[in-house]
């Protein structure tokens, strides 16, 4: 299909990227019109076609079929193609990042949060709700999305601690993750995050229920769009006061994904531990006299030497090894689901075939 510069511009607002890639991708797709997904409903989906132009859509039924791969449907934040209508959406564009964990529950089955966003705002109050080791998992799940992490810690106005709760997020943040403290009522406070939200740029806010996501979107909107709630005192947790993931255009331009709070944070095995916030411990490891090093009483152990001389955190270092179990059994799990996934596809396939004959 042939996409017009007119409706480029109109996506553009939508935070329709530069660059050929996804443009290709249209020319060689069958439909009538180019959305994104901004909203998701129980059966349908919300998407928009230019801002503030929102339809409700019926997704391709391949999509709907019990056990179907969760990465080959949409989710807020991506690129479909509608048909002529514009009431089914006939296919899914490619993705240039996507956002995931592993669903609640025993199985280690994806869930995506939302897709072909370049900046993931970590949000993180300074108060009852922070979290260090909290911080370190979704970071893990940042790292392995494709998009760049931002941590945002909200209520600074509600603190004298703010330098210390920064230095105590040193470790977590080297290799340069921009960390901000703010207030996230305050629109001057925020402008510190103004370079990741522009034209053609798509963030997407996460954090526990009551960190303040809504505010900050709010406050960047300039508008009272997201619902916020008075968090109880007692323990700083917030209702799930935003039930569903909802993209918003910024008037700025660029988009924001608010997002419900997450109370379970699980890795989906997709992650790698030796990149970004665990770095430090990876090259540690490499440093130990015997490469099959365990680090449990081995001689020339770099890791015990850096626990011995505090150089390296206790704590923060068996939340690594947790991690890392977790991470090695969701990526079994995950490479088992994926091969059932497609057999039972290609299972599916065959069946039709037999029924209807081959189209
Ligand atoms: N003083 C102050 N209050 C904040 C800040 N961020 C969030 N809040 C308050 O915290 C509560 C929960 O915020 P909300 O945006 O609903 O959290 P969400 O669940 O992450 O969307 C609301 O009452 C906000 O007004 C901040 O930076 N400063
Ligand atoms: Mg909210
Ligand atoms: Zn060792």
């Amino acid at each position: 299909m042939q996409i017009n510069p007119e409706h480029i511009s109109a996506l553009r607002q939508m935070g329709w990227p530069d660059g050929a890639t996804l443009n290709a991708a249209v020319e060689a797709a069958t439909g009538n019109r180019v959305a994104r997904v901004v909203g998701q409903h129980r059966s349908a989906y919300v998407v928009a076609t230019e801002i503030d132009q929102s339809l409700r859509v019926q997704p391709p039924a391949p999509w709907t079929r019990p056990r179907v791969d969760p990465e080959t449907r949409a989710i807020v934040g991506d690129w479909v193609v509608l048909d002529e209508e514009c009431k089914n959406i006939l296919s899914l564009l490619p993705r240039h990042s996507v956002l995931k964990r592993a669903a609640a529950g025993e199985h280690y089955k994806a869930q995506l949060i939302s897709a072909n966003i370049d900046h993931v705002l970590v949000v993180c109050g300074l108060d009852g709700d922070f979290n260090p080791r909290r911080i370190e998992r979704y970071l893990l799940l940042v790292q392995a999305s494709g998009a760049g992490p931002v941590l945002v810690l909200t209520k600074a106005d509600l603190t004298e601690h703010v330098e210390m709760a920064l230095e105590s997020l040193q470790e977590i943040v080297q290799g340069g993750i921009p960390i901000f403290a703010v207030n996230a009522k305050d629109s001057e406070s925020l402008k510190v995050l103004h370079p990741f939200l522009g034209v053609g740029k798509t963030a997407v806010l996460v954090g526990s229920s009551g960190a303040g996501k809504s505010t900050v979107t709010n406050t960047l909107l300039g508008t009272s769009k997201m619902k916020t709630q008075e968090v109880r005192g007692n323990d700083s947790r917030g209702r799930h006061t935003t039930t569903h993931r909802v993209l918003i255009a910024l008037p700025q331009g660029g988009c924001l994904i608010d997002t419900p709070g997450m109370r379970e944070l699980k890795l989906s095995g997709d992650e790698d531990l030796s990149e970004g916030t665990f770095e430090d411990i990876d090259s540690l490891a490499a440093q130990c006299r015997f490469s099959d090093c365990g680090h449990s009483n081995e001689p020339g152990c770099a890791v015990l030497a850096a626990l011995a001389d505090d150089s390296l955190d206790a704590e923060r270092y068996a939340h690594y090894l947790k991690l890392r179990d977790e991470r090695d059994a969701a990526a079994t799990s995950l490479a088992a689901r994926r091969a059932d996934a497609k057999a039972a596809n290609a299972a599916f396939v065959k069946r039709t075939k037999d029924k209807y004959g081959r189209r």
